[in-house]
């Protein structure tokens, strides 16, 4: 008797279906600011990917010079350390994707010839924003909206970094209430104390679906 074998269901994805690809910055690759190990080896994971979503947002960490972010904003303290601002509480980073340095352009090697919208943040000079969808004091970006108006129901998150803009984007998809996926593989984390971990339970709590690239149906 023949063994019957069917691989698992894939998804199929449809016009509903955004691709958020979030970060891929020259700073977050290896030998940047802010470099994430391995970061370079989401990039043709997401290139391959991407043409298969009708719909493509891209973000973009984007801050002024002496950002409240930066370890160098605030005299004796180091990057890593944890502030409080009167948002709540704020790692501090090396300076990273200052407006218009090379580090802040996108990756030269990502390849996404046509996004819909290339969504920048964390702008504001007193306010940081790991969310694509709302910054650190609570104020939207827009996305959420944008997203809706163009009727999409299903948010597919890849990039950098898998604990801090992937995952806040992912837990702030769940609240407005979009059936939302992070796609581990095409992501890689920063993993400062132990904030990777972290990033997980609080995606698991929230909702997110945590799928692979080949989870992904690719149209013959
Ligand atoms: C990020 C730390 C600071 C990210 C951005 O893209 O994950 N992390 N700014
Ligand atoms: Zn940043």
């Amino acid at each position: 008797m023949a063994i019957a074998r069917r691989a698992a269901a894939k998804i199929t994805l449809g016009a509903a279906d955004v691709f958020l690809i979030v970060d891929v910055q020259t700073d977050f690759l290896p030998g940047g600011a802010l470099g994430v190990q391995r970061g370079d080896e989401v990039i043709p994971i997401i290139n391959r990917l991407a043409p298969l979503f009708p719909n493509l947002v891209q973000s973009q960490d984007w801050h002024p010079p002496r950002h409240a972010s930066f370890a160098s904003s605030h005299p004796g303290k180091m990057p890593f350390e944890t502030i409080t601002l009167p948002y709540g509480n704020q790692v501090l980073w090396p300076d990273h994707c200052v407006q218009g340095s090379p580090g802040a352009a996108l990756a030269p090697a990502l390849s996404i010839p046509s996004p819909d919208l290339v969504l920048r943040k964390g702008y504001r000079q007193a306010v940081d924003s790991y969310s694509t969808f709302i910054e650190a004091d609570g104020v939207s970006t827009g996305l959420a909206g944008f997203l809706k108006q163009r009727k999409i129901r299903r948010v597919f998150i890849a990039g950098l970094a898998t604990d801090f803009c992937v995952a806040w984007s992912a837990v702030d998809a769940r609240k407005a209430e979009f059936t939302t996926f992070v796609i581990e593989d095409a992501c890689r984390a920063i993993d400062t104390n132990g904030s990777l971990a972290a990033a997980w339970a609080a995606m698991r709590k929230a909702g997110v679906k945590r799928i692979h690239a080949r989870d992904i149906a690719v149209p013959a």
